[in-house]
């Protein structure tokens, strides 16, 4: 992870600090006022309940005065390690096989940023020679298709000829022929994130999931959900659908440059117990990166 990371996380580490300031002038004289202002401190940047009261157990449990609770350095690095011991590693939440067809199905509610993401995503494997074809197989949305394919220019990728209305299903059956036909590596799938209801949506990405299934057991298939980490609470309800409906495996945050509530990614991984496999924090084609615990925690608590 960047430096880049560090500035598209500004918001988040910027309220962790102006916040604590702000919160912790009298309260560490009061061990009771102490642990009510962390935890005011962790549900502002959206940690989630669960993770925030095992964080207030452990706080509990110490001298606030000995550990110097009223010095931030000292708190972060005991944060710190709080964190990384309560937050599970996810390193295996995606892994690409450069041998067969990987296939990536890119899933989510409207604006979250899939198609942004599927680009970005193209982008970072070029550097690893990765063949790769992407497909925009969100054929209901207006100007879906022209989006991904602008973008697939720009980094010089090649991307699906496909026409607005197609059925996803069969755009997705014949993106895997083509993508096996020429050898391909990588097949990155965009789809929509709104058909006329909820319920037609889950169905047609079932589908197109069975296509998958039955045109490429041999693939290694991963579908990743896109939540837009600006939406908290909401992102996780549908963290939630998506998971019942189609068995997702990793979920991909996006636009952390734009929100102070970071701290969702914690949510998201302690709560739901799905893993996170990537970050984007802003517009660039390389605004994106692997996410790895252990790294983001000292990135955000630095
Ligand atoms: N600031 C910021 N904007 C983003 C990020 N990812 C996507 N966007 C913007 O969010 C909007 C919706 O993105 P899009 O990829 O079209 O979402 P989709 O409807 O899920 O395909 C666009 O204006 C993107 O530029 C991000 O990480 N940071
Ligand atoms: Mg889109």
């Amino acid at each position: 992870m960047l430096a880049s990371l560090k500035t598209g996380l500004k918001k988040t580490r910027d309220s962790l600090i102006d916040k604590y300031d702000m919160l912790f002038t009298d309260a560490v004289k009061d061990k009771n006022l102490f642990l009510e202002k962390i935890e005011e401190l962790l549900i502002l940047s959206d940690i989630g309940p669960r993770t925030t009261e095992e964080i207030l157990t452990r706080f509990q449990a110490i001298n606030i005065h000995q550990y110097k609770m009223n010095d931030f350095n000292y708190f972060k690095k005991y944060l710190k390690q709080i964190l990384i011991e309560l937050i599970p590693a996810t390193d295996d939440a995606f892994i690409i096989n450069p041998e067969i067809l990987n296939i990536v199905m890119v899933v989510g509610v409207n604006g979250t940023g899939k198609t942004s993401f599927a680009g970005k995503l193209a982008y970072y494997f070029k550097d690893g020679a990765l063949d790769t074809l992407l497909v925009p197989a969100d054929t209901f949305r207006a100007g879906a298709i022209e989006q991904l394919t602008y973008l697939a220019k720009q980094i010089d990728v090649e991307v699906m000829r496909t026409s607005a209305g197609s059925e996803p299903a069969s755009v997705v059956f014949d993106s895997i022929h083509s993508a096996k036909a020429k050898k391909k590596k990588l097949l990155i799938i965009d789809t929509a994130g709104r058909l006329h209801t909820y319920s037609n949506l889950m169905k047609e990405l079932e589908k197109v999931k069975r296509v998958i299934k039955k045109n490429a057991p041999e693939a290694a298939l991963n579908i990743i959900l896109v939540i837009d980490a600006t939406t908290g609470q909401n992102g996780l309800a549908q963290a939630i659908s998506f998971k019942e409906s189609l068995n997702i495996s990793s979920i991909t945050l996006t636009k952390l440059d734009g929100t102070s509530k970071g701290g969702i990614v914690f949510t998201i991984q302690k709560d739901l117990l799905i893993p996170v496999s990537f970050l984007t924090y802003g517009e660039k084609i390389t605004d994106l990166c692997r996410y790895d615990t252990e790294k983001f925690i000292e990135i955000l608590l630095n």
